[in-house]
């Protein structure tokens, strides 16, 4: 298989746009600072630090702080692109649509808007990027209510597209809905972990939550290329995270069906109503019935109208597991349609080495036929809006510095996208690395570390790992042999 291979520095078109990747709770800190809001996650941090490593991000990267230098360090490995997203209650402390405006926030994202800009790095904006304000969760549940969520994020998304559309070209409304769904609203175990609170249905709350975000997305993207797009000339899209599936055994049509119901039911769940202005995938209606709404008319005419104004497809992605059919299913079989997943096929084959992470393995060839599967099933040009690995012992910088593993796995994640691009004719405009900096890793804390830059902690002293320098010639190489 392809983790086997050396790493081969194979060819990527001329004009592929690398960069990096941050997320605000996880890097900005100044939580509490120029008269910023809560969001759910100063709540969830603070009220239950036993769920998220007992850490929270009050202070984190101090990236609010360190902005100016940071920019200067991310230019000096030559990226392309910075992806940030936008803290919503930075700029409407309450979130809602009749609440003040914060003119503090908005300063702090024109000055890092304008310095990329000074340094020619393009600023790639996510609307959200999981922390809602913490006054729209109490006043209606959020995601909960479809129609107020719907209202408020739009009026939200409205003034981001005036204050800052003239300078942001690539806008990505929600990154990874799944994982706002099902991790956050039936496992629990992400920001408001609302299952865990009483009177709560995980039976049809996940999908209605999924419910509210496609439909939230396709109303703003209506509303962006009604209102802005015939000046700004920008583009927008969403962010879907997902794995690629294999069959646990190769040889079992059950499982090799398992595998790929278990992509629809993560992918097409939400890439068949956006991309394709479609219902759910069959298979989720068979498996969920009536728990999972419907979209009526009206809501299939906004959807049909604004599918195919998204301009690429946001991919984010880590690793591959192996799928099995499961004949008895366990009580939460039901976001998984009875697949059970593991890293060890029928034969006892690993899917790969492992990282620092449970859930993730270096295995590029599954990455290769996702790009594959992705690009039949929905034809837009895919953005690898996020890619990377946490290494074993990084906490000490010595270790950090010294990244083989992290520079093999993204040598090999790229080798597949020059594979997918030129061998299959799979089209991909860009790699975003998964992160610029180490930073909160949610319910992990400061465990994990997926920065091409280390930082200390204690000290927030920047310390740039060797893939930094690696990726910085690698994509020059790899875009100098394009013919
Ligand atoms: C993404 N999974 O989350 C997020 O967008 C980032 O904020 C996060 O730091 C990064 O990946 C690394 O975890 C994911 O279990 C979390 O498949 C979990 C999964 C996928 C993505």
């Amino acid at each position: 298989t392809g983790q086997d291979l050396p790493v081969q520095e194979l060819p990527l078109p001329s004009e592929f746009a690398w960069g990096t990747a941050t997320a605000a709770y996880q890097v900005e800190g100044g939580a509490f600072r120029d008269g910023k809001g809560d969001s759910i996650w100063d709540t969830y941090s603070h009220l239950e630090p036993s769920r998220t490593n007992g850490e929270n991000a009050d202070v984190t990267c101090n990236h609010y702080e360190l902005m100016l230098e940071d920019v200067d360090l991310m230019s000096q490995f030559d990226v392309d692109v910075y992806r940030f997203s936008i803290s919503w209650s930075r700029i409407i402390p309450l979130g809602g649509r009749n609440d003040p405006i914060n003119e503090k926030g908005i300063a702090f994202y024109d000055s890092l808007i304008n310095k990329l800009i000074e340094r020619n790095i393009e600023p790639v904006v996510t609307l959200y990027h999981w922390d809602t304000p913490q006054r729209i969760y109490d006043r209606y549940g959020a995601f909960l209510n479809t129609t107020e969520f719907e209202a408020d994020f739009k009026h939200y998304a409205h003034l981001c597209f005036t204050r800052f559309g003239d300078r942001v070209k690539k806008w990505i409304t929600f990154n990874e809905p799944y994982i706002t769904s099902i991790f956050a609203h039936l496992n629990g175990t992400l920001a408001p972990g609302h299952c865990r609170e009483k009177g709560t249905d995980t039976k049809t709350e996940p999908w209605r939550v999924g419910h509210t975000i496609i439909l939230s997305h396709a109303s703003v993207v209506e509303m962006y290329a009604s209102t802005f797009q015939p000046l700004q000339k920008g583009s927008i899209s969403i962010v879907l995270n997902g794995h690629f599936y294999e069959p646990h055994d190769a040889n079992s049509q059950q499982d090799i069906d398992a595998a790929q119901r278990r992509m629809e039911f993560y992918i097409g769940w939400f890439g068949d109503p956006v991309f394709l202005g479609q219902d759910y995938p069959a298979a989720m209606r068979e498996y969920l019935g009536d728990r999972l709404p419907g979209f009526s008319a009206e809501e299939r005419e906004l959807l049909r109208r604004t599918c195919k104004i998204n301009a690429f497809y946001g991919m984010n992605h880590y690793s591959t597991k192996y799928a099995r059919q499961l004949t008895d299913p366990p009580a939460y079989d039901d976001w998984t349609s009875n697949v059970e997943e593991s890293a060890i096929n029928s034969e006892g084959v690993e899917i790969g080495p492992p990282s620092a992470a449970q859930w993730l393995r270096v295995a590029p060839e599954g990455f290769r036929k996702l790009l594959n599967w992705v690009w039949k099933r929905y034809r837009l040009p895919i953005i690898v809006t996020e890619n990377g690995c946490p290494c074993i012992g990084e906490k000490d910088v010595e270790v950090a510095v010294n990244d083989q593993f992290r520079q093999r796995y993204v040598g090999l994640y790229l080798d597949s996208i020059s594979r997918a691009i030129n061998e299959d004719g799979v089209k991909v405009e860009g790699w975003y690395v998964w992160s610029f900096l180490d930073n909160y890793e949610w319910a992990a804390g400061y465990g994990p570390r997926y920065g091409i830059v280390h930082i200390d902690f204690d000290t927030l002293k920047r310390t740039p790992k060797n893939s930094a320098w690696y990726l910085k010639r690698s994509l020059k190489t790899r875009r100098g042999r394009s013919a």
